[in-house]
């Protein structure tokens, strides 16, 4: 049972953080002088941040990223990123403006809009949005420079209205030295570039350190160490979802074409790791994905990734029908789910995902760059109590109300009723001695 299989594999990455791996020994031990779990080596590293200020930034990233920053190193000066733009292919930017069109659109069209509710004569409730000041971006720089993820999360946080954004990116290669990292920020208006990485930069953009000041939110996907940054400043910060290992499941019947489920499932898989599951109630399909897998992988640059993810993270099963793939799939309530079958929308109204894709048209990777939706997306079977990244999450609510004389008096005996079993009596008095005045509202002169 593939649902059982995955939560094994979810429930693996979860206890891994709580244990000491060899990975995270192999790690901690070089840093800390002792074999940690990655749980208590980030503990350590955040309250570090928190308490040491840059010091301990410069540490850590000299030990994790191996790279020795001097103090004023570690913001991207301005200069270079307008070099880094001046430089950019042209094609490069227009690609980046169209796309961010599209989420743009996307991201502003689904902003909660403030309401209100007049009750004549006696009150009225409003609620009101504003877009939190100050955003920290966290950009992955693990195998490969990810434009995409900026664009993920910056444009959902500009849709929102935030003025104040901060971009942190590993110092490499793949991260902050990479120009076309750089550009996209420029291009999209970003001017608060760090070169920090890991738990380190979580810790300093929450707690705020010399040259880094603190924000109100951390959004973006990362490693473990990143992910459990994030859980951890939590509360001093809002975070997004705490992001796992990327999963897509995609759902066929025998009018999907295999070479398309073979590709949609290898797409997953090079994320290295990526979980990848078909499901079927159509059995001649998996021999045919088989093999339409098989040919793909041998010719694409990083089939060797993608084929090992698949070995490890992949899962076929055929399901005896539709009633019960529906809810197997349900049950796993993956991160990105793909529906190729005659009937995509029925199917979708019956399971939880984070993102859904219908039809032969519509691969993941549609979602993954350019269609609007952010693909920072709940893993892990997380989708079943939360959602993808939206401009929404950038806002907070207020509520605001106000009542006549009137409107008070309707409301003052439940109150007094309530608020005198609670014992507290002076909620009742100022409601009831409101109540029971006639006079002017005012302060008598
Ligand atoms: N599928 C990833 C996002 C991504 N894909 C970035 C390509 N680049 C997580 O939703
Ligand atoms: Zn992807």
């Amino acid at each position: 049972n593939a649902a059982q299989q995955l939560a094994k594999l979810r429930d693996q990455f979860r206890i891994d953080a709580e244990v000491t791996t060899p990975q995270s020994k192999k790690l901690t031990q070089a840093v800390f002088g002792e074999a940690l779990a990655p749980a208590k080596a980030v503990e350590r590293i955040c309250t570090d941040v928190r308490d040491k200020g840059l010091e301990a930034v410069l540490h850590y990233t000299e030990l994790f990223d191996k790279v020795k920053l001097k103090p004023d190193a570690i913001r991207v000066k301005e200069s270079e990123l307008a070099e880094a733009h001046a430089a950019a292919e042209p094609e490069y930017l227009d690609v980046l403006r169209r796309i961010r069109y599209n989420i743009d659109s996307f991201q502003s069209g689904l902003l909660h809009r403030d309401a209100e509710l007049r009750v004549s004569g006696s009150h009225e409730l409003h609620l009101r949005y504003r877009p939190l000041n100050r955003v920290g971006v966290y950009c992955p720089g693990g195998a490969a420079a990810y434009p995409s993820t900026l664009l993920m999360t910056v444009c959902p946080a500009q849709a929102a209205g935030v003025k104040d954004i901060a971009v942190t990116m590993p110092p490499k290669d793949t991260g902050a030295y990479n120009r076309d990292m750089l550009a996209a920020c420029h291009e999209l208006g970003v001017k608060e570039v760090y070169r920090i990485g890991g738990a380190q930069a979580i810790a300093a953009l929450a707690y705020g350190t010399e040259g880094i000041p603190g924000v109100d939110m951390v959004v973006g996907p990362g490693n473990q160490f990143v992910a459990l940054a994030k859980k951890f400043v939590y509360g001093t910060v809002a975070v997004d979802c705490l992001a796992g290992p990327s999963e897509v499941v995609v759902v066929a019947d025998d009018s999907a074409h295999p070479n398309y489920v073979a590709l949609d499932l290898i797409a997953q898989a090079e994320h290295s790791p990526g979980v990848s599951i078909l499901v079927t109630w159509y059995e001649p399909l998996l021999d045919e994905v088989k093999e339409a897998l098989e040919k793909r992988l041998a010719k694409l640059g990083r089939g060797d990734l993608a084929r090992e993810s698949l070995e490890r993270f992949g899962a076929f099963v055929l399901a005896p029908d539709k009633q019960t793939a529906m809810e197997c799939v349900n049950e796993m309530a993956p991160e990105h789910l793909h529906i190729q079958t005659r009937d995509p929308d029925a199917f979708a109204e019956e399971v939880d995902a984070g993102a859904i894709f219908l039809g032969p048209f519509t691969p993941v990777a549609l979602g993954d760059y350019a269609a609007g939706p952010s693909h920072v997306l709940p893993t892990g079977g997380t989708a079943r109590f939360s959602s993808g990244l939206s401009a929404n999450d950038f806002r907070k609510r207020t509520s605001i109300m106000r009542f006549t004389r009137n409107g008070l008096r309707d409301f003052a005996e439940d109150v007094a009723f309530l608020a005198n079993k609670e014992g507290l009596t002076a909620h009742a008095l100022s409601v009831e001695q409101r109540a029971n005045d006639s006079g002017p509202a005012a302060r008598p002169k």
